[in-house]
């Protein structure tokens, strides 16, 4: 095994058999400005306990894979400048030096899983992104989605990016995109799109049937559930359209490329928005935690074979 922690908390949930909902880290460093970065992370952690698992929020740290943060560690992380962002790619040079940094949803996949965590909660994940038929930006997000057993809870992929080419992607790739409670596929600050979500599910129990089944027909991988931003928290997509146009527009401009273009249009429509965005962003986040949640403990009701 590669050099691992657990906190002391997931490690009683371990002992105990409890369900446990894994969250990634680039959120806290790249995706959101101190200190709401650090706001974020506890209250979503406190929903996921409220609603009757284990947080385990997970980073590299010193050369180490943290399955957990203890407090401090979740406010030394949310004060940390430039810390690395870490994906897939990443990982390996990551702990053989000893460095640290936040997890992606891709590398965040591959650590749950190999703590044996089948659920994770984040906001919305990476995916292709507008113009990809010239920079070949492509999130390593979608490769992980079709590779590593984890169902993720997410808001739809963020709206920053080509929401058909994902999905068309998504299906190349065989990873079930599920939508929760509605037939259109979530976009992130915005309820709906008006894409029709290949899959549509009503309860935490089906999904953590269909997440079973995938296992039993021996396919790898993981399921994406596109949860909807609660309506009292939503930025209408018209509303908000203009303003991802210029964002993107100033980051083609300023020459913004690889790892920096999903922070810097982030931090730019948080601006634009006049810290609109953030406040959405946070209710989601909390929103697919608690999701996450009960789509965990009724894994742990769902015998694996
Ligand atoms: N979701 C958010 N904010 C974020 C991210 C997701 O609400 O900052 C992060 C995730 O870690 C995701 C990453 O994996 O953005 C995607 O980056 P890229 O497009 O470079 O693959
Ligand atoms: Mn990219």
């Amino acid at each position: 095994m590669p050099p691992m922690i657990h906190s002391p908390d997931v490690q009683a949930a371990r002992a105990g058999g409890q369900p446990i909902v894994a969250l990634e880290s680039t959120i806290i460093t790249h995706g959101m400005p101190w200190p709401q970065n650090l706001e974020m992370a506890r209250s979503v952690e406190q929903d996921i306990r409220d609603s009757g698992a284990v947080p385990a929020t997970i980073a590299i740290m010193a050369g180490h894979i943290h399955i957990g943060l203890t407090d401090a560690q979740l406010q030394q992380l949310a004060q940390t400048q430039n810390a690395m962002k870490l994906s897939r790619a990443d990982l390996a040079v990551a702990l053989a030096t000893g460095r640290t940094g936040a997890t992606t949803v891709a590398a965040t996949m591959i650590c749950a899983a190999l703590a044996g965590i089948e659920v994770f909660a984040t906001g919305g994940i990476g995916g292709v992104h507008r113009g990809a038929e010239h920079s070949f930006d492509i999130s390593a997000d979608l490769q992980e989605l079709a590779a590593t057993q984890v169902t993720v809870v997410a808001a739809g992929a963020k709206a920053i990016l080509d929401l058909p080419k994902t999905l068309e992607v998504l299906e190349t790739l065989g990873v079930p995109v599920i939508a929760y409670g509605q037939d259109s596929l979530p976009a992130f600050w915005s309820r709906t799109s008006d894409l029709r979500a290949p899959l549509r599910l009503d309860t935490p129990e089906d999904i953590a049937a269909s997440h079973r089944m995938r296992a039993r027909l021996g396919l790898p991988g993981g399921q994406l559930i596109a949860n909807p931003i609660p309506a009292r928290d939503e930025i209408p997509a018209a509303k908000l359209a203009p303003l991802i146009a210029q964002a993107i527009a100033e980051a083609e401009a300023q020459g913004i490329a690889a790892k920096d273009v999903t922070p810097f249009l982030l931090g730019r429509i948080y601006t634009l928005t006049e810290g609109a965005s953030l406040t959405a962003n946070l209710a989601l986040v909390r929103n697919n935690a608690r999701l996450a949640a009960r789509i965990a403990a009724a894994l742990a009701q769902t015998p694996l074979a």
